[in-house]
């Protein structure tokens, strides 16, 4: 089963990882470089069965990456909260108010101004996947900012459709120059793409890596990715190539880690994309079904902010 990979994954961090201090304080058991390969044929997704994987949360947030947007006001709207934590972190740092998360939640969607304020998490994979900051010669020795930036995302749905053979489909998130204005830095930093005998394959380069919480979602995003722009370009799905830089469990996931490794993947999910839209930005949450997913339970364990 392709999901073994995963399990193997985490099973070799868990017993054999270096235990290092992290920046959050917890801790971690981490390898260095790991390789994963799905074949998406037939509309597979890696998407786990070992335990319930939030699919349609990991969509929207996919979504929302491509409307450029980087206020987490679209996503509490639609009551998606995975980034709610860093937002909620800065504003109880800065006012001492230590309002809940969900009331925090509840007024970044009722309230716009509130939201304009508190709940932009600085220029983040939207940002630089749609509109990447170009600066220009202004005549007088100065640089001006260009009105429109460089949107990644079209230029390689057309790269991929003009220039198939190309080496240079890629999707960058790590704008060094702008890394202290975000509210984390790109962990799914590249994602590269490659067209052969007809498939397009995508291979994602993934920094830093929470194997337990973040690989999940992750896998299902860079499918997902491929899994659009195939559609977009007239093309059959390939294969997923996810690659992890420090790839890591933390040590306050062994109840997870020991439940899921007791259990057996079971079952291969499909993804159907039910209507061919117009352009890679016109997707809806609608438009994407899972048949054939039967996962064992959701296993839940903390966050590391
Ligand atoms: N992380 C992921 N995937 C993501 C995401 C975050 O695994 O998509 F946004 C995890 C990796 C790491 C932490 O545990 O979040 C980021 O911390 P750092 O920036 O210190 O690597």
């Amino acid at each position: 089963h392709p999901e073994q990979q995963y399990l193997d994954l985490m099973r070799r961090i868990w017993e054999e990882g270096d235990e290092r201090v992290d920046r959050t304080g917890v801790g971690t058991r981490s390898v260095f470089g790991a390789q994963l390969r799905f074949d998406l044929a037939d509309g597979a997704m890696p998407l786990l069965t070992t335990k319930r994987v939030y699919w349609k949360t990991a969509t929207r947030e996919f979504l929302w990456f491509l409307t450029g947007r980087t206020n987490i006001r679209e996503l509490c709207a639609q009551g998606v909260e995975i980034w709610t934590d860093w937002p909620l972190d800065r504003y109880r740092r800065e006012t001492g108010e230590d309002i809940s998360r969900k009331d925090f939640s509840a007024r970044i969607v009722a309230d716009e101004e509130f939201a304009l304020r508190w709940g932009d998490l600085g220029p983040v994979y939207g940002k630089q996947w749609t509109d990447w900051p170009v600066y220009e010669p202004a005549g007088n020795g100065l640089f001006a900012q260009r009105e429109r930036g460089v949107n990644q995302v079209a230029d390689v749905v057309e790269s991929i459709r003009n220039n198939p053979g190309s080496r240079r489909h890629i999707v960058e998130g790590w704008n060094v120059a702008e890394l202290d204005q975000m509210a984390l830095p790109p962990c799914h930093k590249t994602y590269q793409f490659h067209v052969a005998d007809g498939k397009l394959s995508g291979l994602l380069y993934q920094r830093s890596c929470d194997v337990a919480l973040g690989l999940p979602f992750n896998l299902w995003g860079g499918a997902l990715f491929i899994r659009m722009l195939a559609q977009q370009c007239d093309l059959e799905p390939g294969e997923l190539v996810w690659m992890g830089g420090d790839t890591h469990l933390y040590l306050n996931h062994a109840e997870l880690v020991a439940a899921q490794l007791s259990r057996v993947p079971d079952g291969s999910p499909k993804l159907e994309i039910a209507r061919r839209p117009e352009s890679i930005f016109d997707y809806r949450i609608e438009d994407f079904e899972v048949t054939g997913y039967a996962p064992q339970a959701h296993i839940a364990a903390p966050v590391a902010v």
